[in-house]
């Protein structure tokens, strides 16, 4: 299969948030009903498109969206996993309030083994579905978004709610650190960035687009924003 960029992601948090399910239903469109137990490390691959906003051609993404292996306690995870990936999205389950606060604990591995210390993250809250059974209020979440500088969305990996558009918000980020960081030490980022040199020399602003029309409301209102 061609593409233009492979980006690579990573999906944390603790175990049982809903990050496979995350990526079974945004990958194949589907819920997968029962436990699925993540063993050995494992990816799923999605193909995006990229539109140049002066109109060059449309970059082609193919995006490694890589699920943890079942080892989600803190420092089991070797610095190998984090290594080249360029986005992550850090989930906690809304129903589950330990979740939420093990997200500071996450926030402190991804410091120390992502390529920079402040790399793109997007800070998910899953199980939107189970509202009556919430734990963690909408306005603590965001708080510690902005806290960390993340922007947040609330998702349900059984309804689809949020999926496509935290993904997209994420990619968007990274193309944009791709385009600005010239300088970057993240040797893939450099890499990737000649070849966007290459492909069209004046280095536009990238427009993100996909087949669908982005729903800004899915993208959780901070006071804080990103950018
Ligand atoms: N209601 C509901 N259940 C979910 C959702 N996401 C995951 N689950 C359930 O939560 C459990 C753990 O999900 P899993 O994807 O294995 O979590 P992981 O350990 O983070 O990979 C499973 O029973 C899933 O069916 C969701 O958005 N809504
Ligand atoms: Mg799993």
């Amino acid at each position: 299969m061609e593409y233009d960029y492979l980006l690579k992601f990573l999906i944390l948090g603790n175990s049982g948030v809903g990050k496979t399910s995350f990526l079974c239903q945004y990958v194949d469109g589907q819920f997968c009903e029962r436990y699925i137990s993540t063993v050995g490390v494992d990816f799923r691959e999605k193909r995006l498109t990229f539109q140049p906003l002066d109109g060059g051609r449309t970059q082609r993404i193919n995006l490694q969206l890589w699920d943890t292996a079942g080892q989600e306690r803190f420092r089991s995870l070797t610095t190998a996993f984090f290594r080249d990936a360029m986005g992550f999205i850090l989930m906690f389950d809304l129903t589950n309030e330990q979740s939420f606060i093990d997200v500071s604990n996450w926030m402190v591995q991804l410091q120390t083994h992502a390529y920079t210390e402040t790399p793109d993250i997007i800070l998910c809250g899953n199980k939107l579905d189970l509202e009556d059974q919430r734990a963690v209020s909408k306005r603590n979440a965001l708080d510690l978004a902005e806290r960390y500088g993340l922007i947040y969305f609330e998702t349900s990996a059984l309804t689809s709610v949020g999926l496509a558009n935290s993904v997209r918000r994420l990619v968007q980020m990274v193309m944009k650190r791709m385009e600005t960081s010239v300088e970057t030490e993240f040797p893939v980022f450099k890499k990737r960035v000649e070849s966007i040199q290459m492909a069209v020399p004046n280095r536009p602003d990238f427009d993100y687009q996909d087949d669908f029309d982005y729903d800004e409301e899915d993208e959780q209102k901070s006071r804080c924003h990103y950018c």
